[in-house]
């Protein structure tokens, strides 16, 4: 790679410069008035994390509008050796894409760059570019009869290029994977401000190390996704879907695969809330309702989708729930019976990030453990929790047919949640993630390390897994401009020494 020669600067707590009037003044002139802003009022909704934890600084915010302006952004970047904070539709739930507090950071928006350059039924293939909002995508590939396979609550906001850099994975992921099995092409400007062009969507390509796949999931620290080439697949032609109460997470499973069975490979997602999940979106969000009349330990929500010309599964998926029913392993259940009906009962389960929200601070986890451990994780670690820290109450919930618990602890009533998250939730975060390693499990499942996660994955991740991600990061990002902060713990001496030998 051609290192641009670094001008000398200032240093700021990260190791990379402090942003001077020149490179502000350049990149002002190259991006223009759509593309550049110090304004205030226009970078602040920018600057904070969804669930308003994180709060952060920027020396600018820059929206280009295309991969050249992209590419000019990284050059100057590198050249004045300046941070950079890729930024999509800040839906993170780890701080991923907030910038430093010290304001030495470019943010970096791709939300101008929205374009769907293609969509292809040949090859089953959409490529999108970083800024497209996945309900967009979700609508272009229905119009050519096919279907983007990831969804997930924040799918009004969500934008691809951080869909891929956080690995999304959401509710569909038991069928068609997370958002690593979706990505066959990638289009980026790595650190040296060099192109990536990686769009060639080819179902076979083993030239060594898959850069395309290094990427997803880098959470923008080895350069910036520009574009992708994502899967599609057939249209849905007739779904079902359910809402079901029964006893315990244990039944839940029993019932999963014998629902897998009953329907073929018809299952693409299976939730559990637990009952003080469900009461927690009944208090929060306006216009919903408990599907089933009577009280529940737990509830199911579940769909079975058939393609276009296949039978519908509605029969098969309510004929099972009836046998379960009377073999008592489940309590009740109902079947939606239209499409709105299936949408209320989706949107139960989409707004709870936004009830949680709405309830207030949490220690919040994203783990997963195999889906075999699910149940005794459920009940254990909450039982651990309950007893060990007096007062909280855990609300775990999610995507139970992939082994993804969004575990998260209320602090205990009375207290200050904000102070608490910071200090006793502290400890829950070791407790809880100790207990999912000693399950062999993972701190993120689904929403990646950035900010928040940072300090425990330096803890628990172990010098072999350590080592290897420094050493990937030092060798596409030897200068640290990329995200710096974010996903790659820094060495335990902190001071941060770059034995980088540069081109001039
Ligand atoms: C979900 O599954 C999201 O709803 C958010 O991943 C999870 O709020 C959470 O912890
Ligand atoms: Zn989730």
């Amino acid at each position: 790679m051609n290192w641009p020669h670094a001008k000398p600067c200032v240093y700021s707590a990260a190791m990379t410069c402090v942003p001077d009037a020149t490179i502000l003044a350049a990149l002002e002139r190259r991006l223009g008035p759509k593309g550049f802003t110090r304004d205030r009022a226009d970078m602040e909704p920018w600057l904070s994390d969804w669930r308003g934890r994180v709060h952060g600084q920027a020396a600018a915010l820059l929206s280009p509008a295309n991969a050249e302006e992209v590419q000019a952004i990284v050059q100057l970047a590198a050249a004045h050796r300046v941070a950079i904070v890729p930024q999509g539709g800040n839906s993170s739930m780890v701080a991923g894409a907030t910038p430093p507090a010290d304001g030495n950071a470019l943010l970096l928006s791709l939300r101008r760059m929205n374009a769907i350059r293609s969509l292809s039924p040949e090859d089953n293939v959409a490529v999108a570019e970083a800024g497209v909002i996945l309900s967009d995508l979700h609508s272009a590939a229905a119009g050519i009869g096919r279907r983007f396979p990831l969804s997930l609550g924040a799918k009004g906001s969500a934008r691809i290029g951080g869909l891929i850099s956080t690995n999304a994975g959401g509710t569909q992921v038991l069928r068609f994977g997370t958002m690593r099995s979706l990505v066959v092409g990638i289009e980026a400007v790595l650190p040296s401000g060099e192109r990536f062009d990686g769009l060639s969507a080819l179902r076979k390509d083993n030239r060594g190390y898959d850069l395309r796949q290094l990427l997803v999931g880098a959470e923008g620290t080895l350069g910036v996704v520009t574009a992708a080439s994502l899967r599609l697949v057939p249209a849905v032609g007739a779904r079902a879907v359910a809402w079901i109460g029964l006893a315990s997470p244990h039944v839940a499973l029993t019932l999963l695969r014998r629902l897998e069975a009953a329907t073929g490979e018809a299952i693409e997602s299976f939730e559990a809330m637990p009952a003080n999940v469900l009461a927690m979106v009944l208090r929060h969000i306006p216009d919903t309702r408990a599907p089933l009349a009577g009280t529940h330990a737990w509830h199911i929500l579940v769909e079975a989708t058939a393609p276009v010309g296949a039978p519908d599964p509605v029969e098969l998926l309510t004929a099972e729930l009836a046998s379960a029913a009377g073999e008592g392993l489940i309590e009740d259940a109902v079947v939606a019976a239209n499409e709105a009906q299936a949408e209320a009962f989706w949107k139960l389960r989409e707004v709870i990030a936004e009830a949680e929200r709405a309830e207030g601070p949490a220690a919040k986890h994203d783990i997963a453990v195999p889906v075999s451990a699910v149940p005794d994780f459920l009940v254990d670690a909450r039982a651990a929790v309950e007893g060990r820290f007096a007062g909280t109450q855990v609300v775990g919930f999610g995507h139970m047919g992939d082994g993804n618990i969004h575990f998260n602890v209320l602090p205990p009533p009375g207290v200050d949640g904000r102070a608490w998250v910071e200090n006793e939730g502290k400890e829950v975060n070791a407790f809880v993630h100790d207990f999912v390693g000693a399950r062999g499990g993972s701190l993120s499942a689904e929403h990646g390390i950035g900010q928040l996660r940072l300090a425990e994955f330096a803890r628990t991740a172990g010098p072999v897994r350590l080592h290897a991600l420094r050493a990937i990061k030092q060798a596409l990002d030897p200068l640290g401009i990329m995200n710096p902060g974010k996903l790659v713990p820094p060495e335990a001496s902190a001071q941060r020494t770059t034995n980088l030998t540069r081109s001039s």
